[in-house]
């Protein structure tokens, strides 16, 4: 069954892989199933037939056959759980392997989101420079949790999983800012996750679209 996602027509980020379809890619990379794209632009994105999709008026969604989803960790622990790879068979490891991707997007992520908002929105605010220290703060008190329990290791329960390509994806963003550089042992397991062959097919599927004109080779 053909499997379709959607993507930004043209991705704000100019193809640094931030926008969410890049983590739907990347599952569907590593299990090996092959995806379509279609690239909605944002008018397209608030406009019933899309929005039928995904109420909130956002990418990825991602439909098979008549089964549509949206929400990008439900996407992901879908495909996990459909297709061999991402999630081990033991019952015990798999519901820890899930634990980290709501680990991921519940916990992790939104200090993360936070502070980017904060760095495009909030600079002309009187509060920026006192808000953005105490935003940092928040993220530095995750990445430091997060930091101290992957301790040495290369994934963060065992075998790469799920989780680790939930973790691998917010972590992305929080790289932007600096932030990351202070927890040498999480730098170096985003290096691990990116250094994937799937994380690179997936990247380089969105750098196709959305890089400018001639600086995607
Ligand atoms: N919780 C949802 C999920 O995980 O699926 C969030 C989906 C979401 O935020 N989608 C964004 C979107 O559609 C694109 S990915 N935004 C348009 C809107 O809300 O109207 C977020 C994103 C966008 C741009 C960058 N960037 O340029 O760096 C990074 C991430």
């Amino acid at each position: 069954m053909t499997i379709t996602i959607t993507a930004f027509e043209r991705s704000p980020d100019g193809g640094k892989g931030l926008a969410r379809d890049t983590r739907v890619r990347w599952a569907l990379e590593e299990v090996g199933q092959p995806y379509e794209v279609r690239l909605l632009s944002y008018r397209a994105m608030k406009e019933p037939a899309h929005l039928a999709l995904q109420p909130f008026g956002q990418i990825p969604t991602y439909e098979e056959g008549d089964l549509v989803l949206f929400e990008t960790g439900a996407i992901v622990l879908h495909i996990a759980e459909r297709y061999v790879g991402l999630l081990p068979r033991n019952a015990n490891a798999r519901a820890r392997a899930i634990t980290w991707m709501f680990a991921a997007v519940n916990t992790v992520e939104p200090p993360i989101l936070d502070l980017g908002s904060a760095r495009l929105q909030e600079t002309s605010m009187p509060w920026y420079e006192d808000r953005l220290s105490l935003v940092e703060d928040r993220v530095r008190k995750r990445l430091r949790q997060l930091s101290l329990r992957l301790g040495g290791t290369e994934w963060l329960d065992g075998a790469f999983s799920a989780g680790d390509l939930m973790m691998a994806s917010v972590l992305l963003r929080a790289r932007v800012s600096d932030l990351l550089d202070e927890f040498p042992n999480l730098a170096a397991y985003l290096t691990r996750a990116e250094a994937r062959p799937a994380y690179k097919r997936a990247f380089a599927a969105q750098l196709a679209i959305n890089a400018p004109e001639g600086s995607a080779n």
